[in-house]
């Protein structure tokens, strides 16, 4: 398989599953997001058993196919079973080094931060972007804490080279300001995969940000 952290670079908006909320349920969202134009998807889920979801992860990686990247939540054991492009992983999660050692120099790993310091660490321990959270304030994680507020993205930027994605109560009204804030890429759970129309949005979501960044 191609190297995708290339692809990196060209990340707009960011698709995140969430089976919980999910209207059409997490395949259709990704077959929907992709024909959008979506270039990066992670699978999160928290609620089925491993073997469901290696065999669930599988079809995912199938409808990302050579032009999406595919990124596991939380599960380097997945992630490795079916051979995604890399990971997502948080603070209390595997630690980077671990999970770079399992996965190799090939593939893809992100960490969420909350603030400069993780920021820093993320990057110096060779994640390849970071997951800024929360952006605003969030019903779909529970425990994500109160939202940092777009201002609080420029002094991120500002420390790191790694790309930046936003995330935590985004939606297209507030968008705007996160991506002149800063962020190079940002998701949006709930105004996504809770609409009828998953392709529609996912796509005046690229646009909206493609407006503002080229
Ligand atoms: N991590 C930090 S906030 C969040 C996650 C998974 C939830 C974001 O969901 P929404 O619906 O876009 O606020
Ligand atoms: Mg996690």
């Amino acid at each position: 398989m191609t190297d995708k952290r290339v692809l990196l670079d060209e990340i707009d908006f960011y698709l995140v599953t969430d089976s919980g909320l999910s209207k059409k349920g997490t395949l259709s969202d990704v077959e929907k997001a992709v024909a959008a134009g979506c270039r990066i998807i992670q699978y999160r889920e928290k609620a089925i058993s491993t073997k469901d979801m290696i065999l669930e992860a599988a079809q995912i990686k199938t409808l990302c196919g050579s032009e999406s990247i595919f990124l596991v939540n939380d599960r380097v054991d997945v992630a490795l079973a079916v051979d995604a492009d890399g990971v997502h992983i948080g603070q209390d999660d595997m630690p980077i080094d671990t999970a770079r050692e399992l996965l190799g120099p090939n593939k893809i790993i992100g960490l969420t931060v909350h603030n400069i310091e993780e920021a820093l660490e993320a990057e110096r321990m060779g994640a390849d972007y970071v997951g800024l959270s929360p952006i605003f304030n969030t019903s779909t994680k529970k425990d994500a804490g109160n939202g940092i507020g777009p201002e609080s993205i420029r002094v991120v930027k500002d420390a790191i080279k790694i790309p930046i994605v936003a995330i935590g109560g985004i939606n297209k009204q507030n968008s705007e300001s996160v991506i002149l804030g800063g962020a190079d890429s940002l998701v949006a759970i709930s105004a996504v995969v809770c609409s009828d129309d998953v392709e529609r949005e996912t796509r005046e979501f690229i646009d909206l940000i493609q407006k503002i960044k080229y």
